[in-house]
Parts: structure tokens; sequence; C-alpha cells
């Protein structure tokens, strides 16, 4: 272990900048210790994590149970590769499958990865099952998406920052706008459509909530039109938006339940982040039979898809969810949350709104795209004890673990208020 006790916040970026390479802009932190809804920098110095790295610790910093499994597991077994069976992986697809409510999953270890699961997944149903005619299969995605940053995924951004020189580009996607059912029908009528890709709340866009019967209104369309109906909860599942997944609509169950009339299935479920609680990489794709069985052996895996520690580690997260009530905390607290923000913005003139649902929200500056005003708040934020960061200019996401209590969340909102008054003119 790399002891660090003596280096300074200073030092320690130092180094970041001089040995590794510059694809991230952070803001200017130095995290040290991790504890529930709290962070520490090297200087010893507390925060609020308002961020959950990008709703991955949903279940709270260093969570004792997850933690816990993880290390016993490491001191087990960490790795055998998929050549040979293990003794946690069939307990951990029986365990997530159940959970989920799906016949099969395809483990894998980041969000990316499992996105691209999925899309090679329903490429080969189109070719296997509807006869679409191979190397035609189209997908269609929505304009500003963001499913991770592989050559493919990137190839069907509209972002230049994510794709600009890393072309060319894979083709077979069509892009339309979100939130928009009837583009939707149109693309779907267009020759060898495979799949609609979906996130059910686009989260690096600026947390955008599409209108409601959206999700409901997609899976429609796709099921009438043959086409896969494919929901990226990489970022909006396990909990963060208030129900277990968002598309289980506003459902305070807190657990999966396919009675409610507003959950909306989806063909290909897709998992990452939060499935670890952050401790671990650990993604996944979920399916019925009549999907999944088109894969065969040897046509698709990864070194460390489904490793020991990574079902361990998935099964502890998901209980810390379920035992805790971490999805119905994240409703209430939402609801709490965004109550406190719109009291604010009724008097501020720097902040026009706050959107979201549950505790995965943003607020959106009155600034152009380009200002450095959110940025210059997330530093105010910083000095004043909460990390936050802006998503595009002038939006800044605040996602706080799922683990917060009611008092600390007010906590939050004054740190919050305080710090916007101090940038209204
Ligand atoms: C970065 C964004 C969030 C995701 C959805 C798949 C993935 C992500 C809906 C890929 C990942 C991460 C990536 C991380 C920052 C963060 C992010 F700002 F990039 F867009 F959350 F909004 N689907 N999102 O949000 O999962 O491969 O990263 O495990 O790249 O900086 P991954």
């Amino acid at each position: 272990m790399l002891e660090n006790k003596t280096m300074t916040s200073e030092d320690l970026i130092k180094l970041e900048d001089k040995h590794g390479a510059h694809n991230y802009h952070p803001l200017p932190v130095v995290l040290a210790k991790g504890d529930g809804v709290h962070v520490w920098d090297a200087e010893g110095r507390k925060y609020y994590d308002f961020l959950s790295a990008y709703s991955a610790v949903n279940q709270g910093h260093c969570h004792p149970a997850i933690v816990g499994a993880m290390t016993k597991q490491a001191e087990t077994l960490t790795l055998t590769s998929r050549a040979f069976y293990n003794d946690v992986l069939g307990p951990y697809e029986k365990f997530i499958t159940e959970y989920f409510g799906f016949d099969k999953v395809l483990p894998m270890n980041t969000g990316a990865e499992a996105v691209e699961t999925a899309i090679k997944l329903c490429r080969k149903w189109a070719y296997e099952k509807k006869g679409i005619d191979e190397n035609k299969a189209q997908i269609i995605v929505c304009d500003n998406n963001f499913h991770g940053r592989t050559t493919t995924i990137v190839s069907f951004s509209n972002d230049p920052v994510a794709n600009k020189n890393f072309g060319p580009y894979t083709p077979g996607f069509i892009r339309i706008p979100y939130n928009d059912l009837g583009e939707l029908e149109r693309a779907l009528q267009g020759e060898n459509i495979a799949g609609f890709l979906v996130e059910p709340i686009q989260g690096e866009a600026g947390v955008m909530v599409p209108d409601e019967g959206y999700i409901k209104g997609a899976k429609e369309l796709c099921q009438k039109n043959g086409v896969l109906f494919i929901a990226d909860e990489v970022q909006t599942g396990i909990g963060r938006t208030g129900a277990l997944l968002r598309v289980c609509g506003d459902c305070s169950c807190g657990g999966h339940c396919e009675k409610q009339e507003t959950y909306t299935e989806p063909d290909i479920l897709i998992l990452g982040k939060a499935l670890s609680g952050g401790a671990y990489p650990v993604s996944a794709v979920l399916a019925n039979d009549s999907v999944m069985e088109v894969i065969q052996p040897g046509q698709h895996g990864s070194t460390f898809g489904g490793n020991p520690v990574a079902g361990a580690v998935g099964v502890a997260a998901l209980n810390v969810i379920r035992d805790e009530k971490l999805t119905q905390n994240a409703r209430k607290l939402g609801e709490i949350f965004r109550d406190r923000m719109n009291q604010m913005i009724e008097k501020s003139n720097l902040v026009n709104l706050v959107r979201g649902r549950g505790l995965l929200n943003a607020i959106v500056i009155n600034d152009s795209e380009d200002s450095s005003t959110a940025w210059d708040i997330c530093v105010s934020l910083k000095d004043n004890g909460l990390l936050a960061k802006p998503t595009h200019g002038n939006i800044i996401r605040f996602a706080p673990p799922l683990v917060m209590t009611e008092e600390q969340l007010h906590d939050c909102c004054d740190i919050i208020e305080r710090t916007i008054a101090e940038f209204e003119k």
C-alpha cells in the first residue's frame, strides 16, 4: 500500500498532472477517506459528497456490509476466469435475476462494457430471431445521450467533446430527439430496426426527465414494431430515482414488482455503478431467455466478467438497498430537496429551476453554457463543505448517497442556499 501521510493536496495534484493523462479536469480537492455521506481531503477537511461518484456510491462510502463481503471474498478467491465455474457466480446470478425479475444475466464490469454487450445482444437477436439481413441492423438512440466512452458508443454521440477525432465511427445507429414519441414512431418505420437504446432520465445531458408516459409509450411502440426496448439504468437504477429502477415509474415499493401498472419491463436492462456500491467495477445485462439465448459459448465475455469478488459485492450492495430501504429514502429526501430548492429559486435571480427524481437532481444556472459560473459555484460549495460538479456548462448535478438523513439533507440545502447567495447579483 502506497503510504501517503506526508504529501499535501498540492503535491498530490502535481503528481497527477505530471504522471497522469489529462483526461479529466477535477475540482481542486484531493480525497483521502470516505464514510457514508462524507469524504475527507488529504488535509482532513470534511465534506458532504453530493455527487456519489456519479451515482455509483448510492449505499454510502465504504459501506461495512459491502466492504466486508468484498474483503472476505478477496481473501478466499478473487478470479477464476470463466474457463472454470466458481462457487459465487451461480448464487449471484440467481439472486440478481430474481431481484430484478429476468430469466438471465450476463455479468460484465463497467457500464460501457454492459452497454456494448446490450448492443451485441440486440444485433445478434435481430439477425437470428427477427431475420434482419446480417450487418444491416439499426439501433435507435437519442440526442444528447451518454452511454459510456468506447469507440462504438461515442460513434452515436452528438457531443463533439466525446467523439471528435475518435473516428472512423461505428455505423448502424439512428439518432432521434429525446422525449419525442412521434420521432420514435417515425424512426421505427425504418428498415432493419433492431432496438431502441435509451436512458430513462438523461444524466449527463443535465438530468433531463422525460414527460410522463414517454418510457411506457416508447416500450409500446417498440413492441408494436418488433424492436427491442433497451433501458440504460447505469445511472438511474438501484434506487437512485426513488424507485428501484426508473422504468418502475413512480412506484414507492422500493422493490421490484411487475404487478404495479407503472412498471415498463425492458427487453434488455443495463446496470452498473451502484450495483457494487462503488466498491468494485460490477455491471450486468439482464434479459429473458428469448433474447439472452442468442449468445452461445465463446461468443462474448471478459476476463473479469462474473468474477467471485464482483458476485459477492453485487449481492451485498443490492441487499443494502433493500434492507436499508434506500429507494424509499431517496424518494422522500428527493421531494424535500426539490421543495427546498424551489423555495430558494423563488428568491433567486441566479438559479432558473431544479429538476430530477429521487436523489438524482440538477439546478440550472441563469448564465450562458460557456460561463464559469457553475464551476465557480462548485468551488465555493467545496469551500463551504459540499462537493458537487457541473455537468454541461450551466447545470449543477446534485446526487448524494441514498443513506443521507433528513437532517443532513437540510444541512446540505443550507450550504447550497448560502453559497448561491454569495453569487446573487
Ligand atoms: C466519465 C458522465 C455520468 C452512464 C450511463 C453508461 C455509462 C455511464 C447512463 C458508462 C457512465 C459516468 C462516466 C464518467 C462520468 C459519469 C457520467 F458524466 F460521463 F456522463 F454519470 F453522467 N450509461 N457515466 O452515466 O459507465 O463505463 O463509466 O462504468 O466517463 O467521466 P462506465
